[in-house]
């Protein structure tokens, strides 16, 4: 392992196969990286162009996973180590089984977003994209243990990629229901619910006035202090690796 005191790689993988919004994650997670900290961005080649729904998070879930093995050989090859992951889409898909593949520390923005939401509110809301995605976090927030810190998942009703149409006016309708939730949500804190939405956190705060909690820039945070305190995934229990098996078919790929 390298000398954690100086140097750190966090890898962090858009499920989805918008390079235009990898290119966004990755520049927001750039810009509240540690010095020393490298942050590299990377994109399944195969898999949906916007996840919006319980089908399109499952079909990006392999996507994640062959990131991470990517990740792992780059690593082995000689290459440039990976130190930690994060998974930039606002439903973890295939967290756990991430996990599994790797030592190193596997954050999920949605996951990040709410530990540090409850760090400096006792109340927060979530805004996401569709009406139709609230369910996932809403699935999230029980599975992590944080149903009781949200008072609502809301949605500003955009497609996940009018979120790189700089003509969509998606960030004045996150403004609206952010605006909505800070008057009738009782909270003190709002996160945002889409990786798209990682470079709209300074203007979303500036005009609605509250802690605005991103996912992304939370999850490179995080990750740095797994690293710099020497935690990885635990190889111990249900996230050990994997034990070695054929796979068939197109899946023969992922056999060992
Ligand atoms: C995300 N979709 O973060 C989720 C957001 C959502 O392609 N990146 C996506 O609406 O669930």
């Amino acid at each position: 392992m390298k000398n954690r005191e100086d140097t750190m790689h966090i890898r962090l993988i858009n499920p989805n196969t918008t390079a235009s919004m990898t290119a966004k994650i990755g520049v927001a997670g750039a810009r509240v990286a540690a010095a020393g900290t490298q942050v590299s961005a990377t994109n399944p080649d195969a898999g949906p162009v916007s996840i919006e729904s319980h089908f399109d998070e499952a079909v990006s879930a392999l996507g994640v996973l062959d990131e991470i093995r990517r990740g792992e050989r780059e690593g082995a090859d000689g290459g440039e180590r990976v130190d930690a992951y994060v998974i930039a889409c606002f439903g973890d898909p295939g967290l756990l089984a991430a996990r599994e593949l790797t030592t190193a520390p596997v954050i999920g923005i949605a996951e990040a977003a709410f530990h540090l939401a409850t760090l400096i509110s006792t109340r927060f809301s979530v805004v996401t994209t569709l009406g139709r995605t609230c369910i996932i976090a809403e699935h999230l927030l029980q599975n992590y243990g944080f149903a009781h810190h949200c008072r609502k998942v809301r949605a500003a009703e955009i497609p996940v990629l009018d979120l790189e149409d700089d003509g969509a006016c998606a960030l004045g309708r996150i403004i609206d229901e952010c605006r909505r939730a800070k008057t009738e949500d009782g909270i003190g804190a709002i996160v945002l619910g889409c990786g798209g939405m990682a470079d709209l956190t300074d203007e979303i705060r500036e005009a609605v006035g509250l802690p605005i909690v991103e996912g992304v820039t939370a999850a490179v945070k995080l990750a740095e202090s797994l690293v710099s305190l020497r935690l990885g995934t635990s190889k111990h229990g249900d996230l050990a690796f994997p034990r070695a098996k054929t796979f068939t078919g197109r899946f023969d790929y992922l056999g060992s």
